[in-house]
């Protein structure tokens, strides 16, 4: 990769952080009203899948959705207004985080349903095979997702009709705080499509980089009418399940906490680059600078727009 693709990767993950810590430091004044799922310590993921993608792809998510929204392309002053419930929002104020969804960048959405998304983006690839739109469809989500019915049912039905549809599931060992060995055998959860005889790996989920390169393979056995593909990605939230904070040491264990922060994905690698000599003290400057600036104009362009006005309207719940 070249020195500005992989910059571009920087940006992407230092973007996604910044605007989280951002909303994580606004929160406390009590205007953003709706629960936040942070993905703080997950950013790689979004940011190497999406590297792959263009704009007629699909993406779909689920709760913990910021990254995923903005590694795809989504408006981030759409974002913030929309997670300060203004209708300037991308969901016009009525969703909040969980329900983000930017149609003009093939973002279908968000949902705080545990694998809500995944028939839905099946259904979606399927769409994509039928009016042959050459369009891939990625649908992200957690370790305790792949514990459900819904999740069998999807890799079964893509399989059989050789979707091209991309798995991702960001495996952070916890639902809320149950450790994944007291919900799921001492297996890796990507042998779960193995044995649906799907194209499946594991991958560290931390380095961006590796994440790139797994999607990369996944994306050309896909875009080569090969059928789905699914990848278990290893990763670790840093902040408490929902909301701005961190928990208390103790609440999940400490150990694994201490083990995952030396690999945080923006530390890891601005090491990597600016070991190659690639990343210069005032390129980081100017990059953050950049962002910065993005952040301060998307929350003050949230902060001034209206709140949607209080009607039923059915043009929000049905398509036209
Ligand atoms: C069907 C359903 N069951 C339970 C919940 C409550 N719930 C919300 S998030 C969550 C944990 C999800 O864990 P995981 O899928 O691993 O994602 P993570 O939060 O770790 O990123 C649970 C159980 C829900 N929202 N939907
Ligand atoms: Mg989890």
């Amino acid at each position: 990769m070249n020195k500005q693709n992989l910059l571009s990767l920087y940006y992407q993950l230092l973007r996604i952080r910044l605007v989280e810590e951002e909303m994580a430091s606004e929160y406390v004044k009590q205007e953003m009203r709706c629960p936040t799922h942070l993905c703080i310590g997950h950013e790689a993921i979004p940011v190497g899948v999406c590297a792959h993608l263009t704009k007629k792809d699909f993406v779909f998510s689920n709760h913990r959705s910021h990254g995923h929204y903005l590694a795809k392309g989504g408006n981030l002053r759409a974002m913030i207004a929309e997670i300060y419930g203004k209708e300037t929002g991308c969901s016009r104020g009525w969703g909040g985080s969980q329900h983000l969804i930017d149609q003009s960048a093939n973002f279908l959405g968000s949902t705080p349903i545990v694998g809500g998304t995944i028939p839905v983006a099946v259904g979606n690839a399927w769409a994509s095979q039928m009016q042959k739109d050459h369009a891939v469809t990625v649908v992200f989500f957690g370790d305790a997702a792949t514990e459900e019915g819904v999740f069998f049912e999807s890799l079964n039905f893509a399989v059989l009709k050789k979707l091209p549809i991309l798995f991702i599931c960001e495996n952070n060992l916890y639902s809320i705080f149950t450790y994944i060995r007291e919900r799921q055998a001492n297996r890796p959860i990507y042998v779960l499509g193995l044995a649906q005889d799907m194209y499946s790996l594991g991958e560290e989920g931390n380095d961006v980089l590796k994440v790139y390169d797994a999607a990369k393979s996944a994306l050309a056995h896909i875009r080569s009418g090969k059928g789905p593909a699914l990848i278990e990605f290893k990763t670790y939230r840093y902040r408490e399940h929902c909301g701005p904070f961190f928990e208390k040491r103790g609440q999940r264990d400490s150990k694994l906490y201490d083990k995952w922060i030396k690999k945080d994905p923006i530390a890891v690698f601005t090491k990597y680059l600016q070991k190659k000599g690639m990343l210069s003290k005032d390129e980081k400057a100017s990059i953050q600078i950049k962002i910065t600036g993005e952040i301060k104009e998307a929350f003050e362009y949230a902060k001034k727009s209206e709140f949607p006005k209080v009607s039923w309207d059915r043009d929000l719940v049905y398509a036209k």
